[in-house]
């Protein structure tokens, strides 16, 4: 069943997001498909395509002509939060300006952890004007990028222009240019030995799930020129166990890290990380979804899917990503 221009509807389910922003953009993209929202749209025949962030769970499972999902995010750990997911492919978001975004956060923190802005800042605060004579060039230091998907290429490519090493490791084994990469539990130990400064940029999935936890950090170099190791996780708060994180920083087995991703989000108010010497926070906010630069696409592949061209950007459900 489709609408009378022959288009099918899509359902916008949104969680903590406000809709309109999205619906605006569906109309300037796409003036003649339809867009529906909850409670309207629940149960409708008519609605073939579902665009989701943390969408409530059931109200899938309930269209009974729905032919994909579309992510507003790059990691779907939140659609597969519903555990009566509808079995339809499901599209996630690839995107040059979610790509540049969060390139941007990684060197920007890794430039602030290798010039030692946490120190100044602190410096700072008690008016002392003390430089250290031993600041290392990016060349002394390794970065190592857990996750070399689209966002942790792009993130190497842009931290070897900045001078620094780059190493990764992912699941399956890449090659990427310039990059010292590793893949899966056998060549975890070597990647881990390999960088000081840890980059997470990996999904949320049943395999990763508190993968940033004692035994990873311990396993960590403590013989690289900042001593213990930097953690930046931007990837998601699953990925962490939070109290290791925190004894990790008081024992000394991490140096110092930056998170913009919790398990809990927003983050309790009463949480420790917030007042941790050692703690950069920030509010999920690496790299935003914006509905000017996904909607679009989003719109195209709706056409292109009704001519009978294949979706593209589709996450691979075994492998949860
Ligand atoms: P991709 O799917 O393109 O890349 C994921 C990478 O992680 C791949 O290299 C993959 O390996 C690797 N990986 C997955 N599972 C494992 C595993 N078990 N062991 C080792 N490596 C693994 O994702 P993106 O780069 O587009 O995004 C990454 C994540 O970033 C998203 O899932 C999301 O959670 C997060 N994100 C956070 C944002 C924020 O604002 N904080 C914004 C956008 C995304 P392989 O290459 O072998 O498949
Ligand atoms: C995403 C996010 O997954 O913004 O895109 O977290």
């Amino acid at each position: 069943m489709t609408d009378s221009n022959g288009k099918g509807r899509v359902l916008l389910a949104l969680t903590g997001w406000e809709p309109e922003v999205w619906i605006n953009e569906f109309g300037k993209a796409a003036p003649n498909r339809p867009v529906a929202l909850e409670p309207e749209g629940e149960a409708d025949p008519g609605i073939h395509y579902a665009v989701v962030w943390k969408q409530r769970p059931g109200l899938l499972s309930k269209l009974p002509n729905l032919k994909a999902i579309f992510s507003l995010g790059a990691g779907v750990d939140h659609v597969f939060a519903d555990t009566s997911l509808p079995d339809v492919p499901i599209v996630r978001v690839v995107s040059p300006d979610l790509t540049t975004r969060m390139s941007e956060y990684v060197v920007w923190q890794v430039l602030d952890h290798h010039r030692l802005g946490p120190r100044y800042r602190a410096q700072q605060a008690d008016r002392i004007w003390e430089e250290d004579q031993n600041q290392k060039a990016a060349s002394d230091i390794t970065v190592g990028i857990m996750g070399l998907g689209e966002l942790g290429r792009d993130a190497a490519s842009k931290l070897r222009i900045m001078g620094f090493s780059v190493s990764g490791w992912s699941r399956t084994q890449k090659q990427v240019e310039g990059v010292s990469c590793h893949a899966g539990e056998d060549g975890l130990g070597a990647f881990l030995a390999s960088a000081d400064i840890f980059v997470v940029l990996l999904p949320l999935t049943p395999e990763t799930r508190e993968i940033l936890n004692r035994d990873l950090f311990t396993r960590m170099s403590k013989r690289g020129p900042l001593g213990a190791p930097v953690l930046i996780n931007a990837g998601r708060g699953g990925l962490q166990n939070e109290a290791d994180i925190l004894a990790a920083l008081d024992e000394g087995l991490l140096s110092a890290v930056t998170l913009d991703v919790f398990q809990q989000e927003p983050l309790d108010p009463e949480s420790p990380f917030w007042t941790h010497p050692k703690v950069t926070i920030t509010p999920h906010a690496a790299a935003a979804s914006m509905p000017h630069s996904l909607i679009e696409p989003m719109a195209r592949q709706m056409d292109a899917y009704e001519r009978g061209e294949p979706l593209i950007n589709l996450v691979d459900r075994k492998a949860g990503y």
